[in-house]
């Protein structure tokens, strides 16, 4: 690849999670970006990257020091803020109103750049609109659009308008260069996941359950009237006006799968909902539990059980970034429509790329997946040990052990069920999480952070008297015996942290 690719210089970016003239111009514009766009696109088909639209103007810095003129216009058109940083100048901007930054975008051409960055549009949308509002193309335009006296001095169709020339900055071209970048085949390459088919319960407990590995499953939905019904015309006639969580928001389905059709960004919206069964019933009788975790503890506790399950509806390029699953709880992830990458590391090994502070309570990991796999992926390239990859497709299971890492995204649109579980292979686990002296900050799911754990640990010994002091003693018995994990093997909370517990 030949251009902007060759000099890629930019530094990953970072973000602290809690578990985005007039019409004559235009137009010559736009008649000499159609050039330019040609051009690039015939730059960019050389192998490398491949990217779902054509380039913007932004370049990353590091073409800079190739351009004869030396000049970036960032800089000149921010003036004084020149010397603030790229995330510095959003953050700021990201306290205007729309009218206050359309008018600063007339200023200059750098003014331009930042003011019309899409995340900034995003966050005014869905802080104005909350749910309700009609993608068009751009979150720009959304917006425009749906607040009628700004519609005319925008550019239509979505297009983002005018493009600049020298303008240089790692942060903006990546945040791009994330939003439209397809993956690359060799990110997908790896798998390496132990698959099964037709196994026993019991197996399933002795191979993977009890050694806290993951396993992809197939052939355990067949049963599952949602395989065959849930594609987008029934979910949209099913679901009618019902709203469900995407983000901060809550958005009809017929409205998401419109954004779904054209989003292109770092972060897509992905709805997520834990409440999908009580809202729309008839959902909840097109799945069942596979067997094999039938056996889920936290029912003990009834309503008052922290979230557990969620329908997962996304675009292509929507999904998880690296987090481990609340409350220590164990998972399984079934894909009902479309396929997912996923990556896994064991408890004891942080991804590269992501830092959790010391509490657990906070994850730093790259802006976007996409992100994730352009700077840090390739780090794992030459460790002994990989970690555990898959592409999950649909009518596939896979089971994510207590404590993992895991990442996920979206290869396709997808629709997808997951619930969170306890079992007695990792019920004193949870109950150490909840007992932490942090537990208010940790717990989630439920707004009772802290009483959980002697709700917990008393309807249990009410239900199954005798389990936790039996479970204990085995797990004394096996340190006992100076049971000596493996580094990989045995990356489990349930044999490393055995000896600490004390109910
Ligand atoms: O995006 C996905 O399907 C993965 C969801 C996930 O990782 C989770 O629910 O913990």
């Amino acid at each position: 690849m030949v251009g902007w690719s060759t000099n890629l210089l930019f530094r990953s970016r970072k973000r602290r999670r809690r578990g985005t003239s007039t019409k004559q111009r235009c137009n010559y514009i736009q008649q000499e970006n159609a050039q330019e766009q040609k051009e690039q696109e015939e730059e960019d088909d050389d192998g490398g990257f491949k990217l779902k639209t054509s380039a913007c103007g932004v370049q990353p810095l590091g073409n800079l020091y190739f351009s004869s003129s030396a000049h970036n216009s960032r800089n000149t058109g921010l003036g004084n803020l020149q010397t603030l940083t790229d995330e510095l100048v959003l953050d700021i901007l990201g306290l205007l109103d729309a009218t206050h930054l359309g008018n600063l975008a007339a200023v200059s051409k750098s003014f331009y750049v930042f003011c019309t960055h899409e995340p900034l549009w995003r966050n005014l949308v869905l802080e104005k609109y909350g749910g309700d509002f009609l993608f068009d193309g751009s979150w720009r335009y959304t917006y425009a659009k749906a607040y009628k006296p700004l519609a005319g001095s925008l550019n239509g169709g979505g297009s983002l308008g005018l493009k600049v020339k020298d303008f240089y900055s790692d942060y903006l071209f990546q945040s791009w260069l994330c939003a439209n970048l397809e993956m690359r085949p060799d990110w997908l390459e790896r798998d390496n996941i132990l698959r099964r088919k037709g196994i026993s319960v019991d197996e399933f407990v002795r191979d993977f359950e009890e050694p806290n590995k993951p396993v992809l499953l197939e052939g355990c939905l067949d049963g599952w009237a949602a395989l065959g019904k849930w594609d987008r015309e029934y979910l949209v006639e099913t679901c009618g006006d019902v709203r469900f969580a995407v983000g901060p928001v809550e958005m009809k389905i017929d409205d998401f799968f419109r954004y779904s059709d054209q989003a292109r960004e770092e972060r897509p919206l992905y709805l997520f909902d834990p409440k999908f069964g009580e809202k729309v019933p008839i959902l909840d009788s097109d799945y069942e539990v596979p067997v094999y975790f039938n056996e889920d503890l936290f029912n003990v506790l009834g309503k008052e059980r922290p979230d557990y399950r969620w329908i997962i509806i996304g675009p292509a390029g929507s999904g998880s970034s690296f987090h481990i699953d609340p409350n220590s709880t164990s998972a399984w992830n079934a894909v009902i429509k479309g396929s997912k990458k996923w990556v896994l590391f064991p408890p004891d090994v942080v991804p590269p790329g992501v830092h959790p502070s010391p509490d657990g309570a906070e994850v730093a990991c790259p802006v976007s997946i996409i992100e994730w796999f352009m700077n840090f992926y390739s780090a794992t390239k030459d460790w002994k040990k990989k970690p555990i990859e898959c592409i999950c497709k649909a009518g596939e299971v896979i089971f994510v052990p207590n404590g993992w890492w895991h990442l996920v995204i979206n290869l396709e649109d997808s629709v997808a069920i997951t619930q969170n579980f306890v079992s007695r292979r990792n019920l004193l686990n949870v109950l150490d999480f909840l007992k932490k002296p942090n537990a208010s900050s940790l717990v989630s799911g439920t707004k009772d952070r802290v009483k959980l754990y002697d709700k917990f640990k008393n309807a249990i010994e009410a239900m199954f008297p005798g389990t936790i002091d039996q479970l204990m003693q085995k797990a004394e018995e096996r340190m006992a015996q100076h049971e000596k994990p493996s580094f990989w093997d045995s990356v489990t909370d349930t044999k490393a942290g055995a000896f600490k517990f004390s109910f």
